[in-house]
């Protein structure tokens, strides 16, 4: 039976039609799914899905279990995946600035006015075909946590579990460090392969790390960052109206930052009634060792990207 005209044109044009009404991405975490930072995701992602009925969907692949923690940054890059719950210390195979973002002093909703998320997505688009969505994580500090008792920041004959993040700065102390993704440490430490290793103020007891550990190193340094990131090629695929819902939800993420405040206060007393000890050193001392973080940080940053190094500082910095 021969079909009328109208038919076939709607069978032809349908499809397309409904591509342009809705998309999905799909989303992977470097972290495991029982964090803070997926539970954050989980209530943003439910607002967005809410608001974005018939335009756009975020469908979560899931974490670590699903793909190791230092591909996601590749998977994002090649557009395997579409959106990664991340951090940039995980995609320094891709490009050396991606660490640089532990070194911020400002808040990223100032970096947002005062062209320091311009200049990330600069170099985000142009490395590694990212857009840079949203930071999730801020004003919370990295620490060095020990199974074993130290009185002055140094850190020879110790083994310690690193990412890039601490590399430089453990190795500075005289560190030997053993780089893991965060699944491991847990057997690292039962083991005595480490004797320490380098994590945000927040979240050990995620992966219950607290049962072998005795001790946090005071103060803490840099800033740790966890962000979404997004395939540059779908991004510009999306229509305007996806792109606008998906920005206006990463900017109301990114905005309950202070969240961090709250329950980073929360996870030093947790620490404290688990009887982890802190390990501090006077004044002088603590300020080298701040100090120290940051010099070797920001020397490693620049000798490796000799051309977005000092701009980054320049706007990173307090
Ligand atoms: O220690 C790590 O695995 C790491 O680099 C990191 C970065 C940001 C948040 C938490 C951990």
């Amino acid at each position: 039976m021969k079909k009328p005209l109208w038919l076939a044109a709607a069978f032809v044009f349908a499809p397309l039609v409904a591509l342009g009404q809705e998309s999905t991405l799909r989303v992977v975490s470097a972290f495991a799914e029982n964090t803070q930072y997926v539970k954050n995701y989980e209530a943003f992602a439910k607002k967005l899905n809410a608001e974005g009925k018939g335009t756009l969907q975020l469908n979560f692949i899931g974490g670590p279990k699903a793909m190791p923690p230092f591909e996601v940054g590749n998977a994002v890059r090649t557009g395997v995946v579409d959106v990664a719950l991340t951090t940039g210390a995980f995609y320094t195979n891709i490009m050396p600035e991606a660490d640089a973002l532990k070194l911020t002093q400002r808040p990223a909703t100032e970096l947002r006015k005062n062209g320091g998320l311009d200049l990330i997505n600069k170099i985000w688009n142009e490395k590694a075909n990212m857009v840079y969505l949203a930071r999730i994580v801020d004003y919370s500090p990295f620490h060095l946590y020990l199974t074993k008792k130290i009185d002055k920041p140094d850190l020879s004959g110790l083994k310690i579990r690193i990412t890039p993040v601490y590399r430089d700065f453990f190795q500075a102390l005289g560190a030997t460090v053993v780089q893991t993704a965060p699944g491991e440490v847990y057997t690292a430490l039962e083991r005595g392969v480490v004797d320490g290793y380098g994590w945000p103020i927040h979240g050990i007891f995620d992966l219950n790390w607290h049962e072998k550990t005795k001790f946090r190193v005071d103060p803490g340094f840099y800033n740790a960052e966890v962000s979404l990131v997004m395939n540059l090629d779908k991004w510009k695929a999306l229509t305007r109206a996806q792109r606008d819902l998906l920005t206006k939800h990463s900017v109301a993420f990114e905005q309950q930052n202070d969240f961090w405040k709250k329950y980073n206060e929360e996870e030093i007393r947790r620490q404290k009634e688990a009887g982890i000890q802190v390990i501090g050193f006077d004044a002088a001392t603590s300020k080298q060792y701040y100090d120290k973080a940051y010099d070797v940080g920001w020397a490693s940053i620049i000798k490796a990207s000799p051309a977005y190094g000092p701009p980054m500082r320049k706007l990173f910095s307090k």
